[in-house]
């Protein structure tokens, strides 16, 4: 069976939809962030990171990184691309979701791992929401016309709702943005999607 180590919110979040949604047996471990578990060293064993989301796979092995856990999931569950070119774009866009539009994030919330200025920290944290505002535009942009990100519903859409959510939560005019909106809606008709968002307590509007 597969364990998830998440946290209310996080990247994880994707993951934890993705499970869900597969009607697969699997273990929700909740780590607490905002206590510091993800630093513990029980936690370290896991992930040497620090970081959620960790998989543990059914051999007990665990696997970190969305770039790597998302498509996994998608393969084992049916929600990743078979065409080779269909597959490259999808890797193509957990790459960016995962090397820029994260990053950016994190500068809002945690700039102290840009600097040890504290009076930086306000500097880093206005550039940090401007660079993400716009990458959540670029991704307005992409859904344009479309459905979800790649030909059917894969992993990509849950990643992406995840960056939708945190727009909320930095209070980003994301009502501005309709074909990421309607995205975030066509979500919300997921059961899976409505369970784990009412579970990790997130705001979608
Ligand atoms: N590159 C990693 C990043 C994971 C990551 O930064 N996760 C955040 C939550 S969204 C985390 O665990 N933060 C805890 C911390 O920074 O202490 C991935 O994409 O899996």
């Amino acid at each position: 069976m597969l364990t998830l180590y998440y946290a209310p919110g996080a990247c994880s979040m994707a993951s934890h939809i993705v499970l869900e949604e597969s009607g697969e047996k699997y273990e929700p471990k909740k780590v607490d962030l905002a206590g510091g578990e993800q630093r513990s060293e029980a936690y370290l064993k896991i992930n040497p990171l620090g970081r959620v989301p960790a998989l543990k796979l059914d051999n007990g092995e665990p696997l970190t990184e969305n770039t790597a856990i998302l498509p996994y999931l998608g393969k084992r569950f049916g929600l990743w691309p078979n065409d080779p070119m269909a597959e490259a774009k999808a890797l193509s866009l957990i790459g960016f979701f995962a090397s820029s539009i994260h990053p950016a994030h994190a500068h809002v919330g945690r700039p102290e791992r840009y600097t040890d200025d504290a009076s930086a920290y306000p500097g880093i944290k206005d550039k940090g929401l401007k660079t993400f505002h716009g990458y959540l535009k670029q991704i307005d942009g992409m859904l344009a016309g479309r459905e979800w990100f790649s030909d059917s519903y894969s992993v990509l859409d849950p990643y992406g709702f995840v960056f939708y959510t945190w727009g909320v939560r930095r209070e980003l005019p994301m009502a501005e943005l309709k074909n990421y909106t309607a995205h975030k809606d066509r979500l919300l008709k997921r059961p899976a999607v409505v369970r784990v968002v009412e579970n990790e307590k997130i705001k979608t509007q």
